[in-house]
């Protein structure tokens, strides 16, 4: 047998690196993640693999560090002398960061100098995977956005990643790194981060069906993203650093969605069909019927539960949806659909998850959370 590949992954506490961390480590990696010093536990979403007595430190080794720490990055390069990286460390959050642009900055942007440069310092021959996102295009400038779509950010999480792709390019074409940016468009998971507006939705809407919350105030209603299937795009970085040559690619389904559209379809998979009255910050979604044929095919098991549930809480012309003004952002980006052609023709990437399909696995799993634990 082989010597395994090393990989090491920044942002291995959040949605994307877990998957990556469990997708490595099927192809036979041996994967080592930086963990954050937190107040409380972070590792949640890697739980099930660091508490596997076959895995821990035999397939998976844990460090503290933090991309903000210039001399931890340069160690850990030098402990681990990786063969591929993937920094996936992020503030991640687009509304957050209008309240801490400047940290924003030093994590997303100047972060990914620092790695870079702790690459060219050690002159390690190592491959590297940046986070890049399709918050760069922002206020579009053609539809749908692929490579060569001029960027305009607007967030300082945007402007920051805007750095981060750029000076990737920079080390690439400067030093001959062999580093790619996937400009991914949003993925999402029972794993996301519950303040995403995709999984806010699914575990209030859960939460609501079994009567421990009343309704959910959202924002922008109307902001259209291109949402995919979180594990699939974390298949695709891996592919961009099997290549030949590094490049840039965009990761994406080729579909757009509103928001309000992924609010109807959570409430249905729980048997609940909405109606939309009034406008902008009076718009409100009020339950029209509760039909429990329209339940998800994995919750017949729970069919009884769920109508005790169901018919007690919920009722017709309940308000369950309501718009929340401080959840609107200074400039948002409204519309974002991406053309993943190139990782199509060039890496055979291609997502599989449908919109609907997403919003049911996740809805599912928040559900059956609800049930579980009653909260
Ligand atoms: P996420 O769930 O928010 O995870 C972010 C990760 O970064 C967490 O592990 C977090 O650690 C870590 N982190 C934050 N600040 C750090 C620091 N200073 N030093 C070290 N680690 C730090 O994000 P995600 O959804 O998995 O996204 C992964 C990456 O892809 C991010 O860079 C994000 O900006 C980018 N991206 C995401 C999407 C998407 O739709 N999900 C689309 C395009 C690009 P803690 O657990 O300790 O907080
Ligand atoms: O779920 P979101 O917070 O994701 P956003 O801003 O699109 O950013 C995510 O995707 C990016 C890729 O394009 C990543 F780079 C980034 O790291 C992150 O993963 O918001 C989606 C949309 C926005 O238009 C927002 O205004 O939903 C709208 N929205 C409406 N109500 C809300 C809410 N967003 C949040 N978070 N919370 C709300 O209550």
């Amino acid at each position: 047998m082989g010597k395994s590949k090393i990989a090491l992954i920044t942002g291995i506490t959040g949605q994307d690196g877990s998957y990556l961390t469990e997708f490595l480590i099927n192809k036979g990696y041996v994967v080592h993640g930086i963990i954050r010093r937190s107040s409380s536990f972070n590792t949640g979403r890697i739980d099930h693999l660091y508490t596997n007595p076959e895995i821990l430190n035999t397939k998976l080794f844990l460090h503290y560090g933090d991309v903000t720490d210039t001399s931890n990055l340069n160690r850990l390069l030098e402990k681990t002398h990786p063969d591929e990286i993937y920094n996936l460390a992020a503030q991640s959050h687009v509304k957050v960061s209008f309240e801490v642009p400047e940290y924003t900055a030093e994590v997303d942007a100047i972060g990914t100098l620092r790695f870079l440069d702790a690459i060219r310092e050690t002159g390690l021959k190592t491959k590297f995977y940046q986070a890049s996102t399709s918050e760069l295009f922002g206020k579009v400038q053609s539809i749908p956005q692929n490579e060569n779509t001029p960027f305009y950010p607007r967030s300082p999480y945007g402007v920051a990643k805007i750095y981060g792709y750029w000076i990737v390019v920079n080390y690439r074409e400067a030093y001959n790194l062999f580093a790619c940016n996937g400009i991914l468009f949003n993925h999402e998971s029972p794993r996301r981060g519950e303040t995403f507006v995709t999984r806010k939705i699914t575990r209030a809407v859960a939460k609501i069906v079994c009567g421990y919350q009343k309704n959910i105030k959202l924002g922008n209603l109307n902001a259209k993203r291109d949402w995919g299937y979180a594990p699939e795009y974390c298949e695709g970085m891996w592919m961009m650093l099997q290549q030949n040559y590094p490049e840039d690619y965009v990761l994406a389904t080729g579909e757009t969605h509103t928001v309000r559209e992924f609010v109807d379809l959570a409430f249905k998979g729980l048997g609940v069909e909405l109606e939309w009255q009034g406008e902008k910050e009076r718009e409100k979604g009020v339950v029209k019927n509760i039909d429990d044929s329209l339940l998800l095919e994995g919750l017949i098991n729970v069919k009884p539960l769920y109508k005790e549930l169901v018919l007690k809480y919920i009722k017709k012309n309940n308000v369950v949806v309501e718009v929340d003004k401080n959840y609107y952002r200074p400039t948002e980006v409204d519309l974002l659909i991406g053309d993943a052609s190139k990782a199509y023709n060039n890496l055979g990437w291609k997502p599989k998850t449908k919109f609907e399909e997403l919003v049911n696995i996740m809805t599912l799993a928040d559900f059956e959370k609800v049930i579980k634990r009653g909260y």
